[in-house]
């Protein structure tokens, strides 16, 4: 898909847009990407539904990684770079289509999980993970590769909650700089779940059927429901995907002085993906670099 000339890039996604009408009559887009679009602005969740066209690619995946379970294992990092199938739905142009439809930049996947059980996840927002300059130009797909059944552990997500303010850790509490998997868990969680109740937003589950696909938006706060049958599955597959020409930071490791850059891998290439900011490449730590230089060297990808 062929990225927008800079100047028509959008500053904001469209979803987040005032104008999303107006670009959805001049995109000339199937009905289907308008009401996706339309869902994502209105819920920050909406589901794609392929019919059966996702099904054999879900069995492809489920046979591609089923050996990475083993016991004790509930789930696997960027299996993408040995899967075939991972990297055929999270470069599918179904997908894309909608993504760059929503948010009027060219997306591309970066990361890749898979579930064999329900995560139990807190309740997040992946902003606090994942965030991107300008904003919000970051969202989760998540892929059903079985049929979601009330006990194990649905995926929950809290309707209309990416439009209350970014939640940061400096927001939640913690003193800036000093996050910590406890003072995550001690603030962050706590104080979501405060704010989605003063706002009055109630939890949804998202009951998918097997080739079924949600997405939410960057600030939706979501996670994984209880699961009430332990010894149930509910394998699933989430892609991460940011979208072209931005800075690419996590905010959670990032202080009022250091943004804490990435350097997000292009399932579609295998390589990655330089952070810029209006078209011109912006500064990446060291780290971060020697750190993707790395991973390059040991997971090889194949081409596809
Ligand atoms: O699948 C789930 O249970 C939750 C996944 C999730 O919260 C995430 O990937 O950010």
């Amino acid at each position: 898909m062929p990225a927008e000339p800079a100047t028509l890039r959008p500053e904001i996604p469209w979803i987040d847009s005032d104008r999303l009408e107006e670009r959805l009559a001049a995109s000339g887009a199937p009905e289907a990407h308008k009401a996706f679009a339309r869902d994502l602005a209105r819920d920050g969740l909406a589901i794609i539904d392929l019919g059966d066209d996702l099904i054999g690619l879900c069995e492809r995946i489920e046979a591609e990684v089923a050996h990475h379970f083993a016991p004790g294992i509930t789930r696997v990092h960027d299996a993408w770079r040995r899967s075939e199938a991972i990297r055929a739905v999270a470069t599918h142009p179904e997908i894309l289509a909608r993504l760059a439809l929503a948010y009027g930049r060219t997306p591309f996947p970066f990361q890749s999980l898979n579930f064999h059980r329900g995560s139990q996840q807190d309740v997040h927002a992946d902003t606090l993970h994942f965030h991107a300059e300008p904003a919000g130009f970051m969202c989760g797909v998540w892929l059903a590769l079985e049929d979601v059944r009330p006990e194990s552990g649905p995926l929950v997500y809290y309707p209309g909650s990416h439009r209350l303010p970014v939640l940061g850790m400096a927001e939640a509490g913690a003193i800036d700089g000093a996050t910590t998997p406890a003072n995550y868990n001690d603030l962050y969680g706590p104080a979501i779940l405060r704010r989605l109740d003063e706002a009055g937003l109630k939890p949804g589950l998202a009951m998918l059927k097997k080739g079924q696909i949600a997405v939410w938006a960057a600030n939706l706060a979501h996670g994984g429901s209880k699961m009430l049958d332990p010894a149930s599955t509910r394998r699933s597959l989430v892609l991460h995907y940011y979208f072209d020409d931005c800075v690419y930071y996590t905010p959670m490791l990032s202080t009022k002085t250091r943004q804490a850059r990435r350097l997000p891998a292009d399932i579609a290439t295998g390589g990655w993906r330089w952070p810029r900011r209006a078209g011109r490449p912006v500064s990446v730590p060291a780290k971060q670099f020697a750190a993707a230089i790395l991973h390059r060297l040991t997971r090889r990808t194949p081409r596809f």
